[in-house]
């Protein structure tokens, strides 16, 4: 018995490791299956900011990501969702997890860059 719970325990702080490990992500839910919907969203960067600082989509969806760097030389990241834009284009990705998702400017494009922040929030 007292094995057993020294096991769970063990295993909790192995959890607890890995999930404290990289990833802004809050959510402990499983993969979302695609819905098939795709949703268009539109990011543009100027030094030094980001038109949108938090993007709301729904679970599942696929968002099909427009990156205009309009100003100065700006990237867009998306860690969680593996997306480095480093040119202005489109891009997709499945919004497959819930929670809330920083991204980024990858490009050190000056005194601004640690502002260009914004979020992903997937609901
Ligand atoms: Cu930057």
């Amino acid at each position: 018995m007292k094995k057993s719970l020294l096991g769970i325990v063990l295993g909790l702080m192995v959890v607890a490791a890995l999930s404290a490990c990289g990833s802004s992500s809050k959510s402990s839910e499983p993969a979302v299956p695609p819905t098939g919907v795709t949703e268009e969203v539109t990011i543009n960067a100027t030094n030094f900011a980001f038109s949108e600082t938090e993007v709301k989509v729904k679970k599942g969806d696929t968002i099909k990501l427009t990156f205009n760097s309009e100003e100065g030389m700006h990237g867009l990241m998306i860690k969680d969702f593996d997306v480095n834009m480093t040119e202005s284009g489109t891009t997709e990705f499945v919004a497959d997890k819930v929670g809330t998702f920083e991204f980024n400017c990858s490009i050190m494009c000056g005194g601004g860059h640690g502002d260009m922040v914004g979020k992903i929030i997937v609901e």
